[in-house]
């Protein structure tokens, strides 16, 4: 009995003296809302880019899509983070402070990415993968970050640091929600979200077609959401974009 209490005891306090205390994973990060990190126009960085983040499966965790352009060759593998602070404009990613990491995990030891809720949960090329490359573009889900304002790991009012392989801050950006990213995401596609607000003309059309039935049924919505095939041209346009 004695010797399980003290079994506990030390690894407990061997947790807190690794700071291992395991991230959990987030839930009912709301599905609309969509936060975009646009890497600053630096003219002291060639890198540009942006990070695009919704809510994961089921509102578990977050799925990340990233794309970074004018990674100089001689600089990489590039480690990226989410950082606690917003950078001013003008883009002194100094500003950015320490990487998001609300259970105080440090940054040492370097993050194991099979276990990565012991991770920093701002660490996302340690739990993903370094950027490399001239063009790099991936996506993931991660489960320890969140969109729920209050939850430590929200990602909102935070940037991303790019960073060489020296660990020099080479680029930033600051998350912004993406308001009104709700009807972007119910037509699927993040590349379409403009068209979504630059054509109306579909949907004065669909309340013209018949008041009585539209009340009635919310089923006739699949119907007339099809009407959206008069885009193809822009659609496609988008969609190599991103
Ligand atoms: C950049 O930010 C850091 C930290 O806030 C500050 O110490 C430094 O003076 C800033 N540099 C410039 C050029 O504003
Ligand atoms: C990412 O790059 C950094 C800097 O070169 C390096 O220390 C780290 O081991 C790299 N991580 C992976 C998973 O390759
Ligand atoms: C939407 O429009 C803004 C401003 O015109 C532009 O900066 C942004 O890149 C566009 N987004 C997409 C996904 O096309
Ligand atoms: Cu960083």
């Amino acid at each position: 009995m004695i010797y399980s209490l003290l079994l506990l005891a030390s690894l407990a306090l061997s947790a807190l003296v690794q700071g291992y205390t395991p991230a959990p994973v987030t839930t009912n990060n709301p599905f609309p809302d969509v936060y975009t990190a646009t890497l600053f126009d630096s003219p002291s960085s060639s890198i540009r880019g942006s990070i695009t983040v919704i809510a994961g499966p089921g509102g578990v965790g977050l799925s990340f899509s990233v794309h970074f352009t004018g990674l100089p060759p001689d600089l990489g593998p590039f480690p990226y983070h989410i950082h606690v602070l917003p950078v001013p404009a003008g883009g002194n990613c100094t500003a950015a402070g320490g990487h998001l990491d609300p259970y105080n995990r440090g940054d040492e030891p370097p993050c194991d990415p099979s276990d990565p809720a012991t991770c920093e949960v701002g660490d996302l090329s340690g739990k993903h993968g370094n950027a490399t490359g001239s063009v790099f573009s991936t996506g993931y889900i991660d489960k320890y970050l969140s969109t729920v304002p209050s939850d430590p790991a929200f990602i909102g009012r935070r940037s991303i640091v790019v960073h060489s392989s020296n660990g020099a801050r080479l680029n930033c950006g600051n998350f912004q929600l993406i308001s009104g990213a709700q009807e972007a995401v119910t037509r699927g596609t993040l590349g379409v979200i403009n068209e979504t607000f630059s054509a109306p003309e579909t949907f004065t059309t669909k309340t013209t077609t018949s008041r009585s039935t539209a009340i009635k049924a919310t089923t006739s919505h699949p119907t007339s959401t099809k009407t959206t095939t008069t885009f193809p041209t822009r659609t496609s346009t988008h969609t190599t974009g991103s």
